[in-house]
């Protein structure tokens, strides 16, 4: 059966916004957010954490079957918010967001966040060599890979109502 609903895969570096993208969409949408780092944490989905990069060790096959337990590649409607997307099957996924930030501004809310150290220099390294946007065009189609900007509010305005359009004309272009 095909879904009726698109998945969606916002990714990004860390603190370019993408669960504020994420929460907008699924409210607009009524799709759900999957928060994949809330999931790991809540499901013991890893081997520990790394401390110098504080960050989860991903156990990916859990994750994986977890996802693919509650339905996501038959009911749709998932938007899915996780700073890597290499690992999701192509057959799951309609639209890959990546979410691009000035590094200035990325240094602010990183900082504000309080990293530091390797964690904020691997970041800010990670962004600016664009490893999201490279990792995203190598694992899925070129067509379905968008690359928007999240400096400014107003930048998550308008890139809401870019997807929330492309979602009504997915769903029209399988209806006809
Ligand atoms: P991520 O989920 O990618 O780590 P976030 O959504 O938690 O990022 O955002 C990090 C912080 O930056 C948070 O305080 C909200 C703010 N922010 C994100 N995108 C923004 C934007 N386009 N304009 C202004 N502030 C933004």
């Amino acid at each position: 059966m095909a879904r009726k609903n698109p998945n969606i895969i916002i990714t990004g570096t860390p603190g370019v916004g993408k669960t504020t993208h994420a929460e907008q969409l699924a409210r607009a949408t009524g799709f759900k957010h999957i928060s994949v780092n809330q999931i790991v944490k809540d499901e013991g989905f890893h081997e520990g954490r790394d401390e110098e990069l504080g960050s989860w060790i991903v156990d990916e096959d859990k994750l994986l079957d977890y996802l693919e337990e509650s339905q996501i590649s038959e009911e749709g409607g998932r938007v899915l918010d996780w700073h890597a997307c290499d690992l999701f099957p192509e057959r799951w996924i309609d639209l890959v967001v990546v979410l691009r930030c000035d590094s200035t501004v990325l240094y602010d809310r990183l900082t504000a966040r309080g990293y530091k150290d390797k964690k904020l220099d691997e970041n800010m390294d990670s962004e600016i060599m664009q490893v999201l946007l490279d990792e995203a065009r190598e694992s899925y189609k070129e067509e379905i890979v968008v690359e928007l900007r999240s400096d400014s509010v107003d930048d998550v305005d308008g890139n809401l109502e870019r997807i929330e359009q492309w979602v009504e004309n997915w769903k029209k272009d399988r209806k006809d």
